[in-house]
């Protein structure tokens, strides 16, 4: 078939290393989706049920590859849906594209049916909104919105397809993007680094920020032993870093161990590597104050528009992780046997699994589950107190394994899982999700029979939206309203969608039904009493 616009969109994808891509079709976007048919072989495109499932798969697609996750909707309606996969993108610095339907240009403007400014909805959002009109440039436009989704802090890119543009004839070539590479650290930051190190008494390494490769995380365990540092990983980066390893103090989020908090808050001198210093990691901007930034904070980020961005470092310096790992591991050694200890006994104690008074314990689930899974296993969440158990109790062995949106999303697990599943489908992938958190994406339930996917999903199910309730126990005793949930039986559900289902009722039963279920598609719908509010913690009120 000879080239148009659409074909060298979907050339384009595939020129730049995208094998994946999510879908909801709508006829708005016929030519390209037509393009796909050609082309099954190089990418795959998977049907979703809805387009923020669609966006979110996209998303965890960017974070497992690093490259754009790529994600095509309709206009309109499949636009609007599409946007809190934007967010979580822009909040996760996650490269992303959003390919999307637009009216065309023959009738823009008159407001015609499904018409949608896409500057207007997504310039808060997005890197970018482009439009691919000029057929002859769309190979250029297609390379920079995938280097620019790619580039400096990665993120999300909308490209709006206007429909009478898509069939047109095109001579343009799909070119790959240029690959851009990251600064180093000057010579001078680095040796000022080198001295501050060497008189710090009691440093920490903080971890997070995109870009990542498995060789980075395994230097930054050289770095870490050399430089005698205890590490800390920032809010759901816990990937970053071996959570096993002998220097891993723990993560730096909502629902931080307070003794490791009051431990960074008495370091000397805090090494922020790759990680934004954003309101979780910095338990509500309190860890740090203008004068102690000057004195012992030093941030190396490859985005500058992180650095100084609410407090003034004593050296802030722009640099990629990886460059920055390699030189760091250069540095003087330094002991620091008994610092690294203290704080990893910490830790060990934090992750001793909590206790219940009644029902399922979720703290023991977690453990099970840890224990059981490969290193490499890929753990996926949304946003609800049950992820407190699984981000405290789940050791992160390696990277890319976990799927947890800082953007704090509801029915982000889900897809995120999904989509892990379809592009690993030789590792075990595990959703853990609340009762809440799971409804809000459990149409996709189909998509897993649909695209042959494996996966389990954990559903932790105290039959309230738990995380609200917390808070009005506290700022409203006595009063819960809009809480309280009515669910389906979840293993009923699984079983109607075409996975296996099993309900477990008591702590004891979690690990046989683990059993039977890994390796297959497959829901455990854990039945967990609401006043267990989160770990070792009791509703405050009785109600
Ligand atoms: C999309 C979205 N909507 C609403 C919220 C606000 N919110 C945060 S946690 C939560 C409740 C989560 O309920 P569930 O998944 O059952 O987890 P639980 O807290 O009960 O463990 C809500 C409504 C959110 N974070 N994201
Ligand atoms: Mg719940």
């Amino acid at each position: 078939m000879a080239p148009t616009l659409a074909t060298v969109i979907a050339d384009s994808l595939i020129a730049a290393g995208i094998r994946h891509a999510f879908c909801v079709p709508g006829e708005s976007y016929l030519p390209l989706l037509d393009a796909f048919c050609d082309r099954a072989e190089r990418i795959r495109l998977v049907t979703c049920r809805h387009e923020a499932a669609a966006a979110n798969m996209a998303e965890a697609a960017g974070k497992l590859t690093g490259q754009p996750g790529v994600a095509l909707v309709t206009r309109g309606p499949g636009a609007a849906h599409a946007a809190i996969g934007l967010h979580t993108a822009q909040q996760d610095s996650t490269p992303m594209l959003l390919l999307v339907g637009q009216v065309g240009d023959d009738m823009i403007g008159r407001e015609a049916f499904q018409e949608v400014d896409y500057g207007q909805l997504f310039g808060g959002l997005a890197k970018r909104v482009v439009t691919l009109r000029e057929p002859a440039r769309a190979g250029e436009q297609m390379a920079s919105a995938i280097a620019c989704a790619r580039g400096g802090r990665p993120g999300p890119v909308v490209v709006a397809l206007p429909d009478d543009r898509l069939a047109l004839p095109s001579s343009a070539v799909a070119i790959a993007p240029a690959t851009v590479a990251v600064p180093a650290i000057p010579a001078e930051a680095l040796a000022a680094i080198g001295r501050l190190l060497e008189s710090a008494a009691h440093p920490l390494l903080l971890l997070g920020g995109p870009g990542w490769t498995a060789e980075d995380a395994a230097l930054a365990e050289r770095v870490a032993e050399r430089l005698g540092l205890p590490v800390v990983t920032s809010w759901r980066r816990k990937d970053r870093f071996d959570n096993a390893h002998p220097h891993y103090a723990g993560e730096l989020g909502l629902g931080a161990n307070p003794k490791l908090v009051d431990a960074v808050t008495r370091a000397d001198l805090l090494l922020v590597l790759g990680a934004r210093l954003t309101e979780n990691a910095t338990q509500g901007y309190a860890l740090l104050d203008a004068a102690t930034a000057a004195d012992r904070l030093v941030h190396i980020c490859a985005d500058p528009d992180a650095l100084g961005r609410t407090w003034q470092p004593r050296l802030a310096v722009q640099a990629g992780v990886g460059p920055a790992l390699r030189q760091l591991a250069t540095l003087a050694p330094r002991r620091r046997a008994h610092w690294v200890e203290s704080l990893a006994a910490l830790h060990a104690e934090w992750i001793i699994p909590t206790e219940v008074e009644a029902g399922v314990n979720p703290a023991e689930v977690i453990r099970t589950l840890s224990d059981a899974l490969p290193p490499d296993a890929i753990l996926a969440s949304g946003a609800g107190n049950f992820a407190g158990w699984l981000h405290r109790f789940h050791r992160h062995r390696a990277l890319g394994t976990q799927l947890a949106p800082t953007s704090g999303a509801m029915g982000y697990g889900v897809p995120a899982g999904i989509a892990a599943a379809l592009l690993h489908p030789d590792r075990q992938v595990v959703v853990v999700a609340g009762d809440g958190d799971m409804l809000m994406a459990a149409q996709e339930l189909a998509t897993v029979v649909h695209e042959g996917a494996s996966l389990l999903f954990i559903v932790l199910d105290n039959g309230q939206y738990g995380t609200i309730r917390m808070h009005q126990a506290k700022d409203y005793p006595g009063r819960p309203i809009a809480t309280r949930l009515t669910n389906p039986d979840f293993a009923n559900l699984a079983w109607s969608f075409g996975l296996v289902g099993e309900t477990v009722r008591t702590t004891a039963e979690f690990a046989p039904a683990l059993q039977r279920c890994l390796g297959k598609a497959a829901l455990i719908h854990v039945l967990v009493d609401a006043q267990e509010i989160a770990p070792g913690r009791r509703l405050a009120d009785d109600q």
